[in-house]
C-alpha cells in the first residue's frame, strides 16, 4: 500500500533534499534581475535530484501555463527512476522569482508528495481564491468565510484566537486585483503583510498558528494552491480554496474542463488523506526561513518538512560542500 510505502522510507526525507538543490542554485542569482534564469537553474537543480530518487512521480500541476513556456517540471511530466511508490508531487522550485532577481526576502522553494491520485487536478485553471488559518482557527472555518464580508470572517478569526481585531495580520499578495480586499481588511483595523510574490510562505505562515501571521487571504496561483492545501494540511491549519479565471481564455478553458468554479474546497478536497510530506527551503531570507548564505567552500541553507501523519516539522539547517571549482554542491543531488 502506497501509505505504508510512503512512511516507511520517510521519502520526505528524500524530498527536501530537492528543495534544497533547487534554493542553492537560485540563491546564486539573488539580486542579479534575472528571474527567468534563476528559474531555470532552480528547476534544472530540483529535476536532477527528483528524478533520481527511487518513486515513480507525476507532476500533478506545473507553472507552464502561468510562465507561457514548458519545463522539465511542466503539469504531467514525470520524475523518478523507481517502479514504486507511484506518487502525485507538485512543485514551485522558486516561490517568488522576483524575490529572488531582486534581492527581497520571502523566496522558498518547495515540494509536495502524496500517494497517485491523492491530489487534485486543477489543469488548465491558473487562479485560485485562497483562505489560509491556523490550526485553532481551522474547526471554526466555515465555506461562508469566502463571500462574508471580511470583518466577518476577521471577527471570527478573533474571536477564535482571543485577539482583538486589530491585533491580526493578514497576508495579502501585493496586486491591483486586491484593492477592495486590502481596504476592507484595513478599515476593521486589522493589519495587511503585504507582499510582491511568494503566497505559499504566506500561507504556511498562517497554517503554522504562532500567531505572527493570522490568515492568508486573496487570489493566487494554483499551483501555488494546491502546495499551500497540502503544507496546511500537514500542519493542521484550514484553507478554503475555489478557482478564480482573471481571464476570459482561463475561464473558457476552465469551463470546458468541467472544473466546477463555484466550489468551495477545504484541504481534503485538494489533497487526500494524510499521507503528505511538504518541504520547504528558504532562498532569500524571510520571517518563515533563513536564506541561502555562501561561505566558499560550503554553503547553508534552511528548511522546513513537514509531515502529515505524525504532524512532525523538522526544521533543518544543513551544511552542504561544494565543489571548489564551479561553486556547485559536491553531489549533483543536493548532498
Ligand atoms: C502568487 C505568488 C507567486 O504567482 O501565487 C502569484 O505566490 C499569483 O500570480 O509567487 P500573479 O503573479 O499573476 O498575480 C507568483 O507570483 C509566482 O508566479
Amino acid at each position: 500500500m502506497g501509505h505504508q510505502i510512503m512512511t516507511e522510507r520517510n521519502l520526505g526525507l528524500d524530498f527536501v533534499r530537492a528543495t534544497e538543490a533547487a534554493a542553492l542554485a537560485a540563491g546564486r542569482l539573488m539580486g542579479m534581475g534575472r528571474p527567468e534564469e534563476a528559474d531555470r537553474a532552480a528547476t534544472e537543480a530540483m529535476y536532477q535530484v527528483l528524478n533520481a530518487l527511487e518513486v515513480r512521480g507525476r507532476v500533478v500541476v506545473g507553472e507552464e501555463q502561468k510562465l507561457g513556456a514548458p519545463s522539465m517540471l511542466s503539469t504531467g511530466s514525470t520524475v523518478g527512476r523507481g517502479e514504486s511508490p507511484a506518487v502525485d508531487v507538485v512543485v514551485d522550485p522558486i516561490d517568488g522569482r522576483r524575490l529572488v532577481a531582486q534581492g527581497r526576502p520571502g523566496a522558498i522553494s518547495v515540494v509536495a508528495v502524496a500517494p497517485k491520485g491523492n491530489m487534485w487536478t486543477p489543469r488548465p485553471a491558473v487562479y485560485m481564491e485562497k483562505l489560509v488559518v491556523g490550526p485553532q482557527v481551522a474547526q471554526a472555518l466555515v465555506p461562508e468565510c469566502l463571500d462574508a464580508p471580511v470583518a466577518w470572517t476577521l471577527a471570527l478569526i478573533a474571536r477564535v484566537t482571543q485577539k482583538a481585531v486589530r491585533d491580526l495580520v493578514i497576508f495579502v499578495l501585493d496586486r491591483r486585483r486586491h484593492r477592495s480586499l486590502i481596504r476592507e481588511i484595513r478599515a476593521t483595523g486589522a493589519r495587511v503583510m503585504l507582499r510582491i510574490d511568494g503566497d505559499v510562505a504566506g500561507a504556511v505562515m498562517a497554517a503554522l498558528g504562532d500567531g505572527k501571521v493570522d490568515a492568508l487571504m486573496g487570489i493566487g496561483g494554483v499551483a501555488e494552491g494546491l502546495i499551500a492545501a497540502c503544507a496546511v494540511k500537514a500542519l493542521g491549519g484550514g484553507m478554503l480554496g475555489r478557482l478564480a479565471p482573471q481571464s476570459e481564455a482561463e475561464w473558457h478553458a476552465v469551463e470546458a474542463a468541467g472544473l466546477d468554479m463555484k466550489r468551495i474546497m477545504r484541504c481534503e478536497d485538494m489533497v487526500k488523506g494524510c499521507d503528505l510530506f511538504f518541504a520547504a527551503t528558504g532562498i532569500t531570507d524571510g520571517p518563515l526561513l533563513d536564506g541561502v548564505v555562501y561561505r566558499g567552500g560550503w554553503a547553508e541553507t534552511h528548511s522546513l518538512l513537514v509531515r502529515c501523519e505524525t504532524r512532525t516539522r523538522r526544521f533543518m539547517h544543513t551544511l552542504h560542500q561544494l565543489e571548489p571549482d564551479n561553486g556547485n554542491s559536491v553531489s549533483p543531488f543536493g548532498g
